[in-house]
């Protein structure tokens, strides 16, 4: 695997799942596989899980980690070509790369949506740059318009808690004081298209996600009706996708009736709770949802050193 940002790029979904089972079981199986070998992590944005979990990850295949917070200590980066670069930036993001390159032997990177520019932020431009530039296999930590790390540590999530062959799975828009990206719903619509599993999307009009990620999903504006007999609700606010109208990442909804509360949960069939953290609570979800033993929060958390792990050991493979 050269590449991971789609769920394509994965394969079939039931050996990647055999594949999770099999690392949570024993994660030190593979432990001489990244012997000598070098990841590279690059934030461009704060992160807790991510920066934790795929080091984790990384560790438990003998891999040598390096972590690089471009914010706290690197040269600011121009990522536009044809600029004068006579401002604050000192260096350009298409020399970094290929020298970030030269130190590793695989990349992650987070690098998130800017939400001013849909065009730039749809065409993934920083994370292409990485791909063309660092001659080395690149995987999304959170990109502009993907989070395949948190789908797959979702699916897994899933797939360990279902009690139905085929469950119902509730994607819903939640309420959040600022904007934020679509990376999250995208993946995990895009993800869930892809598995054995009914998937309703739900949120107010105006946030309409991609039609390339919607898939083949039922879109229900009532949120209440979406949510009947649901086996999962997994919430998560994003800001305008810019779809159907022209407020490209911002906030055009504030309707605080859409925190998942205890009777929002009345109406599925004993769901579980799922976020990708970090969540506000009182805006996204009540304490009493977020704590109840039907929360799945925390477990979904953990297995994101198993898809992480599951990633690298693929990229390793095929070095
Ligand atoms: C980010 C987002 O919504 O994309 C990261 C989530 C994993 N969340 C925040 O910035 C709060
Ligand atoms: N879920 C997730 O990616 O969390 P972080 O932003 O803390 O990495």
């Amino acid at each position: 695997m050269h590449t991971f940002i789609n769920v394509q790029d994965i394969g079939p979904l039931k050996a990647a799942l055999q594949e999770a089972a099999e690392t949570k079981k024993d994660r030190f199986a593979h432990s001489t596989l990244g012997k000598n070998k070098t990841l590279l992590m690059i934030f461009f944005n704060n992160s807790l899980r991510t920066r934790l979990s795929t080091q984790k990850a990384a560790i438990n295949l003998g891999m040598n980690v390096i972590v690089l917070d471009v914010n706290a200590g690197a040269w600011k980066l121009e990522t536009e070509r044809g600029v004068i670069m006579d401002g604050d930036k000192s260096e350009h993001l298409l020399e970094a790369i290929p020298v970030m390159g030269s130190y590793c032997d695989i990349i992650g990177i987070r690098s998130f949506a800017g939400l001013t520019d849909r065009d730039y932020d749809y065409s993934e431009t920083v994370l292409n740059q990485f791909i063309h530039y660092s001659g080395r296999p690149v995987f999304a930590m959170e990109t502009a318009t993907v989070h395949p790390l948190q789908a797959f540590a979702d699916l897994i999530t899933i797939e360990e808690h279902k009690t139905k062959a085929r469950p119902k799975v509730v994607l819903t828009w939640a309420p959040h004081p600022k904007a934020l990206p679509q990376a999250v719903p995208n993946s995990f619509a895009q993800w869930m298209n892809a598995a054995d599993v009914d998937l309703v999307i739900t949120h107010p009009e105006g946030y309409e996600l991609d039609p390339r990620f919607i898939g083949n999903a039922k879109v229900e504006y009532n949120q209440m009706k979406a949510l009947e007999g649901a086996d999962f609700v997994y919430a998560k606010n994003w800001s305008c996708p810019g779809v159907t109208c022209d407020d490209y990442g911002k906030v055009i909804n504030k309707d605080m009736s859409w925190t998942i509360d205890a009777a929002h949960m009345a109406v599925t069939d004993n769901g579980k709770f799922m976020h990708c953290l970090p969540v506000r609570r009182g805006m996204i979800v009540t304490d009493d949802v977020i704590e109840a033993p039907t929360s799945l929060v925390i477990p979904e958390a953990a297995n994101r050193e198993i898809s992480a792990q599951v990633v690298i050991k693929r990229m390793l493979q095929s070095l």
